[in-house]
């Protein structure tokens, strides 16, 4: 069916950038005869609006959905055939005629240059021919003619719009209801994938001036790492990576949204001054080579039949991805039918979203078990009977907490409803109240551990009960199995199975007992040959020099995943510096904030923490200090100095800069400083490079240079050096 919605206005007065489509009302071919509403279809729409309204605060507002995307969509739907039979019932404030809600307070408004259009959807192969069928009849085309489209995947994050203005970012703003975001500038200026300065390739130009349209989202394995830290602390988890992206996006504190390894994917565009593209694989390729990340799963198609193929190939194509789909984004390639085709109701006619449904089924929670973390935290887990949910078989979906359990009221017996929340955690939506026979039984967290017996504890204000016992075995397991794990230590050889043998017994307290194993007894375990057990050992002795961000992010200490890690690593250069160092100077790193600040504190202050790492000295840990072996070296034997207020960049990307191209960053202007680079206001430090002689570059010019170094690989002489 083709919805017949109201056109938007484009504001009279606006500049006409691309982006800003001939708006037309289409022509609807739909007219019904029944044309009147009547109090019965008056209230229907009135009680889906409200519904709409809701589930827009509480996911947009509150990053908190109750109802699936699927519901959502549905309830759109639902509206809008109503409101396309009886065109008053589409009033101006009707959830149709807007995207999104509004601004939530906290951080300024940032309206929108060019609005952000939303996307129509197709569920399916016959919606996607109507809108292929509509768009050839717009553009008077005639039926069998085929038209160029350029799939992309539908990223599910959050849409951001970025504004460079001669290449460099100056404002990062939320879609918001599509006219105005909100500023999310400091934030979205700690994310590593989104360049504060666009790349100039030699002989090409830069836009004057653009808005960079994209989406902002959280992969799989970031995801899991940020709700296990906050399990950790006994906050309350995220649902899904998009959840967890938009709560890591509107961070009062910058630091944390750093700390939060959020990804992002560019696809469009608003506002366009100086530059123009040709087609939407022109601009995508456009944005590669001015180091935007673009998604590298693009096809051009040139049937609808392809177009087709490429959805259902993504259908079952998306579980292998590390982030989160929620569809494919159709859009006519070439830009001058784009314009062509324009947008009615805020959305382009010339793309659409081919949407997946969610999928949803039935199954019965066989047992609740728990589970001990190497945190102590207990976790209760629901034991399925085995189901398939998007062709991957669930026989276990987490319960996170009791409260959780609580809320949903899930009990053993119960006929549950189960979705792949983020496609990876399976998870119980809800219980299926009809189904219940009676004989179900409610579930309560035990007092004792499952693992030691030891009381539980959970305290005030807290989520999460924990086991207290640092010696508990399910815990050590778990430390061990941690420590030795690929993206910590890295000892091959020591899976589940021979972590629980070794800790099992007590042959293992702690990561420090493992470098006092001896071939003996590893011999004393069951199916653990020589030839296993002299690997075992060999790998255990090579990880004595791993690097010390892997030790550091082994010992489990909480807030430090494998990036923290990195961050401490690089900053404190040894286990010695890090054990002396304060909370202040800690929360003073760019990228830690002041509760992981503490938390390294704190595990450093405790005296067994101490304890273990003497041991661990003991045996031969020594843990190597990071060094970057594959750098550039093209400002090798360089000293620069910043100062000032740099606005390109930041202060740590100018001198991480310099570093990755093999130069120093220092702190203080001598007669060996090569160059100086001063920003606004620049004070002392200019006056001292300009008394000794050392040749100052604006941080223009510095950019120029190291763009230039970049391209030709040359070796620059500072006029310093040439005298
Ligand atoms: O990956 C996405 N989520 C995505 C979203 C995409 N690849 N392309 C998109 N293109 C557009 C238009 C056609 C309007 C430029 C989009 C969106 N819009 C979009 N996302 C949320 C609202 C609109």
């Amino acid at each position: 069916m083709v919805f017949r919605s109201l056109p938007t206005q484009v504001t009279p007065g606006k500049r006409r950038r691309h982006g800003d489509f001939p708006v037309t009302p289409e022509k609807s071919s739909d007219i019904s005869l029944d044309i009147f509403a009547d109090d019965e279809h008056q209230k229907r729409a009135a009680a889906l609006a409200d519904k709409i309204r809701r589930a827009d605060v509480l996911y947009y507002g509150q990053a908190q959905p109750e109802i699936s995307d699927a519901e959502y969509d549905a309830l759109m739907r639902d509206l809008r055939a109503l409101e396309a039979q009886y065109p008053e019932l589409a009033t101006k404030d009707s959830p149709t005629q807007r995207v999104g809600s509004g601004a939530v307070t906290g951080f300024e408004p940032a309206p929108h240059v060019v609005p952000m259009l939303s996307l129509d959807n197709a569920f399916g192969a016959e919606e996607l021919m109507l809108w292929d069928e509509r768009r050839k009849r717009l553009l008077g085309l005639p039926a069998e003619t085929q038209i160029e489209s350029a799939c992309e995947l539908k990223i599910d994050g959050l849409s951001v719009s970025l504004t460079y203005v001669n290449g460099s970012l100056v404002r990062a703003a939320t879609r918001g209801d599509g006219e105005t975001g909100e500023d999310i500038t400091s934030n979205v200026r700690t994310i590593r994938a989104i360049p504060t300065v666009l790349l100039k390739q030699a002989g090409a130009s830069l836009p004057s001036r653009i808005e960079v349209r994209g989406e902002v989202f959280l992969g799989h394995r970031e995801f899991a790492r940020i709700n296990s830290d906050i399990e950790e602390t006994g906050g309350k988890t995220f649902a899904n990576p998009r959840n967890a992206a938009a709560g890591s996006l509107r961070q009062k504190d910058p630091n944390v949204t750093a700390s939060r390894r959020l990804d992002a994917f560019f696809y469009g565009v608003g506002e366009c001054e100086g530059y123009s593209f040709t087609s939407q694989l022109n601009l995508l390729a456009t944005y590669k080579s001015w180091g935007l990340p673009t998604n590298p799963n693009v096809q051009l198609c040139a049937t609808l039949a392809e177009v087709q193929a490429f959805c259902d190939i993504w259908e079952t194509g998306k579980q292998k991805l590390t982030y989160d789909i929620d569809g494919v984004v159709i859009k006519t390639n070439d830009f001058r039918l784009q314009l062509e085709l324009g947008a009615v109701s805020r959305s382009p006619r010339w793309a659409i979203a081919y949407k997946y449904p969610a999928i949803q089924v039935r199954t019965t929670v066989n047992s609740i078990e728990i589970q001990v973390g190497r945190t102590g935290a207990l976790t209760p887990v629901a034991n399925l009977e085995p189901v398939a949910v998007a062709g991957v078989i669930v026989s276990r979906a987490t319960l996170h907490n009791q409260d959780e359990i609580r809320r949903k009221d899930v009990r053993v017996g119960d006929t549950v409803v189960i979705q792949r929340a983020g496609e990876v955690i399976p998870e119980v939506v809800e219980v299926v109240i009809a189904e219940r026979k009676g004989t179900e039984e409610p579930f309560e967290m035990p007092t004792t551990c499952p693992s030691c017996g030891t009381d539980v504890v959970r305290p005030e204000g807290e989520a999460v009960t924990r086991c207290p016992n640092l010696r508990c075995p399910r815990k050590v397991e778990q430390q061990i199995e941690h420590f030795v794990s690929r993206a910590a230590m890295d000892i091959e050889g020591l899976g589940e199975k021979q972590c629980e043998l070794l800790t099992s017994e007590g042959t293992v307290k702690d990561v420090a007992d493992l470098y006092t194993l001896t071939l003996e007894t590893l011999l004393r375990f069951d199916r653990m040959g020589e030839k296993l057990a002299t690997k075992i050992l060999s790998n255990i002795d090579a990880s004595r020099t791993r690097p010390l961000a892997r030790l550091l992010h082994g010992l489990g200490i909480r807030h430090i995943g494998e990036h923290t890690a990195e961050v401490l690593a690089s900053h404190f250069g040894s286990l010695t510096r890090l054990a002396a160092t304060s909370v202040e100077e800690l929360a003073a790193v760019h990228e830690i904030g002041k509760t992981t600040a503490e938390s390294v504190w704190k595990w450093f202050q405790n005296e067994e923490s101490q304890q273990l790492l003497v041991r661990l000295q003991a045996a031969g840990v020594t843990p190597t200090a990071p060094q970057d072996s594959e750098r550039s070296t093209v400002l090798a034997g360089k000293i620069l100095v910043f100062t000032g207020t740099l606005v390109r960049l930041r202060r740590d990307e100018a001198e991480g800069l310099v570093k990755r191209l093999g130069g120093r960053a220092s702190g203080s202007v001598s007669k060996n400083t090569s160059w100086l680079v001063a920003g606004e206001s620049a004070g002392s430090k200019l006056t001292k490079a300009n008394e000794l002689g050392v040749q100052v570059l604006t941080e223009d010019e510095f950019i120029a240079m190291v763009e230039e170094l970049q391209h030709s690989s040359a070796q620059p002489e500072p006029a310093a050096e040439q005298e």
